[in-house]
């Protein structure tokens, strides 16, 4: 990578970054594949009308009014999603076109292993050919092995709460690095394991929806058990692999100028969120990653909305300086860090363009102060399924017509086009 000084540009309005710097999209597999058979879809099918219902009081007017379709429960069932598993080649071929160095995508664990202990090659064939696809077009694979979705014979076994969980969860990732390790640098081993506990364990509203504080403490270590067992069995097979899980890090703030008793709720959401899966993981990350979505304001003991800030579809805030702090926090890490997942539901696409620009400048501020960030992800190449809430937030730098399954670049897709083919950040506001 390049140092620091070289990076700090004369022109303010002209951001360099390092020389190698990785840029791309992401996706995961139950949320473009299609046809994926797992816990998630199973359910998916049994709460369609229950999410229905639910859509009336959790939206807001504005948004039931421009996404009518969440009133209608295909809506919330995967399906054929945007049929990646059989339309990747021409999935990456706009990538390529977009100018993406690298590509983010996860294997579908209930595909490589529909049965107990019984793995299926035709599958990891299809993932083997996935690879050779990126490489064809110049993009370094990052994949990621669990995204939420576990094999239907998991789940009958308590899924992530199984006692053997780590055991499961290793010997898969150490059967598809066997095969795969000679294309693959970069694993990526569980996916936002804080986001599941939160809405799957705290909230309700994932499955398996068992609001439990005992389960979701005891989630913590197994997770963290089960990226620690796959770290070691990635690397017994492969040395020179890099291994690392993917963390989703929220920005806090509190409401009130000074006061304690906010402080004191931003602590603990602060430890269970962004700091506790990094504790118990240290040692087994040869990098960490940022995934930032979220800004949190506290006014004790709960979050707050404000009504004049700026929000993407889903309502939530977009907040860019809350990805320079969570930054400056890692650095004492001292590991190379890639931001895996950034992103907006934004289907009018008027946000996508500022939105990126503005998260990459307090990035390039960050790098610019020796925070060694090697690497930015926009979430999603394609819109895609976005789990409880269905089809209707659109994250894509692609639009898709899920009628059709046309594709269609959007305008701001072609503007970080711009970014990655340059490796720098123009920008005049
Ligand atoms: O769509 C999700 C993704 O699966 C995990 N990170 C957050 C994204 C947006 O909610």
């Amino acid at each position: 990578m390049d140092t620091i000084a070289m990076i700090i540009n004369k022109d303010k309005n002209k951001l360099k970054f390092p020389r190698g710097f990785l840029w791309g999209a992401a996706t995961s597999s139950h949320q473009v594949e299609g046809g994926t058979k797992n816990q998630w879809s199973e359910w998916e099918k049994e709460n369609a009308n229950k999410l229905v219902k639910l859509a009336e009081a959790k939206w807001q007017d504005w948004q039931k009014n421009k996404f009518p379709e969440m009133f209608n429960p295909q809506n919330y069932i995967s399906g054929q999603a945007c049929d990646h598993y059989n339309r990747y080649e021409e999935d990456f071929n706009i990538a390529k076109e977009l100018g993406h160095n690298v590509h983010r995508f996860s294997i579908e664990w209930s595909r490589v292993e529909p049965e107990e202990g019984k793995f299926d090659e035709k599958e990891i064939e299809h993932y083997r050919n996935v690879i050779k696809a990126l490489r064809e077009r110049g993009m370094e694979p990052f994949v990621t092995l669990w995204h939420w979705t576990n094999p239907l014979w998991l789940e009958e076994k308590g899924g992530c709460e199984s006692k053997k969980f780590s055991f499961y969860f290793s010997r898969y990732a150490k059967f598809v690095a066997e095969n795969l390790k000679d294309d693959v640098k970069f694993w990526i081993t569980i996916n936002e394991p804080t986001s599941v506990i939160a809405s799957a364990y705290m909230q309700n509203s994932w499955p398996p929806q068992k609001k439990s504080l005992i389960a979701a403490w005891k989630l913590y270590r197994s997770f963290a058990r089960a990226h620690i067992e796959a770290y070691k069995a990635i690397h017994s097979v492969s040395k020179k692999s890099k291994v690392g899980f993917a963390n989703i890090l929220h920005s806090f703030k509190s409401y009130h100028k000074i006061t304690w008793m906010d402080d004191v709720s931003i602590f603990f959401a602060r430890y269970f969120t962004n700091r506790r899966m990094l504790n118990l993981t240290h040692g087994y990350n040869d990098f960490l990653t940022v995934q930032y979505y979220f800004h949190n304001r506290f006014k004790f003991p709960r979050k707050i909305r404000l009504n004049d800030k700026p929000v993407n579809d889903l309502n939530w805030e977009m907040y860019p300086h809350g990805i320079y702090r969570i930054l400056k926090h890692l650095k004492q890490h001292k590991l190379p860090i890639y931001i895996t997942e950034n992103g907006l539901a934004d289907a009018g696409d008027s946000k996508r363009e500022k939105f990126i620009k503005d998260h990459l400048k307090w990035i390039h501020k960050a790098i610019s102060e020796g925070v060694d960030v090697r690497g930015y992800f926009y979430w999603s190449l394609l819109d895609n399924f976005e789990w409880d809430k269905g089809f209707w937030p659109r994250f894509g730098l692609v639009e898709i017509n899920y009628d059709t399954l046309e594709r269609k670049i959007r305008p701001s897709a072609w503007k970080y086009a711009e970014i990655c083919k340059s490796n720098e950040l123009k920008y005049d506001y």
